[in-house]
């Protein structure tokens, strides 16, 4: 049995407790690999290893986007329902060559994954890519700039106006049944569209979304996004949410 860490003379924070429990989970998890050869592999590698995808940090404080977007939201939207997407992904790719590609060359052959990964890297690798990319395309109010000249002037042509190409993009959102996602996505024309994908999906998934292309922005419309807040009022999230745009990231 491994000594007990002689430096932990301090008291002991949560964090502290909490990677205690971990190790002794990590420690069971051994004992059982070394008595159960069925439990070898799977269980010592994935604990020792370091796993290919992780949660990214937010570019601003967490309580940040308020009113627009609680805390309490971004706490559980990214540590947990973020979290899950990683760690599922992780475990979808592990000891596959998936596990060496980008997050965004997931998305782009998810199509191609094997028949008893595809759901789960298809769902978590766009749950991570697509959340990724959320957090960047938000900033406090005030802080999001405007769209550039070029961006403003082919929205105009794509859309008549940045008014109509808002209430265009927001009817994406409110159309989407269940949950989902609207997106502005440049297709390989160079032009623009407006489309909306079920579940994780995004428009970087050749052969599984009916529009391609590459995503200039995207807004969540799963539940989970504004419930707390807003209750059953997506409407109201999807006004919200061009108040912390983050008109630098979208390119
Ligand atoms: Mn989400």
């Amino acid at each position: 049995m491994d000594a007990p860490d002689r430096r932990d003379a301090a008291p002991r924070s949560p964090e502290r407790r909490d990677f205690l429990v971990a190790t002794a989970g990590a420690a069971a998890a051994a004992a059982l690999a070394g008595a159960h050869p069925s439990f070898r592999n799977a269980s010592t590698a994935s604990q020792e290893k370091k796993m290919p995808f992780t949660l990214p940090e937010l570019p601003y404080a967490e309580n940040a986007l308020e009113p627009f977007i609680d805390q309490k939201t971004m706490n559980i939207h990214r540590t947990k329902h973020h979290q899950a997407y990683v760690d599922n992904l992780n475990k979808a790719v592990d000891g596959t060559p998936w596990a060496a590609m980008s997050i965004e060359e997931i998305c782009r052959k998810a199509k191609d994954a094997p028949d008893a990964v595809k759901a789960a890297v298809r769902n978590n690798g766009g749950g991570h890519w697509n959340h990724s990319m959320f957090w960047k395309w938000m900033a406090p109010k005030g802080q999001g700039g405007a769209p550039g000249a070029e961006l403003a002037a082919a929205i105009d042509k794509a859309f008549g106006s940045m008014d109509n190409f808002k209430a265009q993009f927001a009817d994406a959102g409110m159309k989407r049944f269940g949950s989902g996602w609207a997106w502005l996505v440049r297709k390989a024309d160079g032009s623009l569209a407006i489309t909306s994908t079920p579940n994780q999906d995004n428009p970087l998934m050749e052969g599984l979304v009916d529009v391609v292309g590459h995503p200039l922005l995207g807004v969540d419309v799963w539940e989970h996004a504004y419930y707390l807040n807003y209750q059953n009022r997506r409407a109201d999230y999807l006004k919200g949410f061009w108040e912390v745009v983050n008109w630098n990231a979208v390119k």
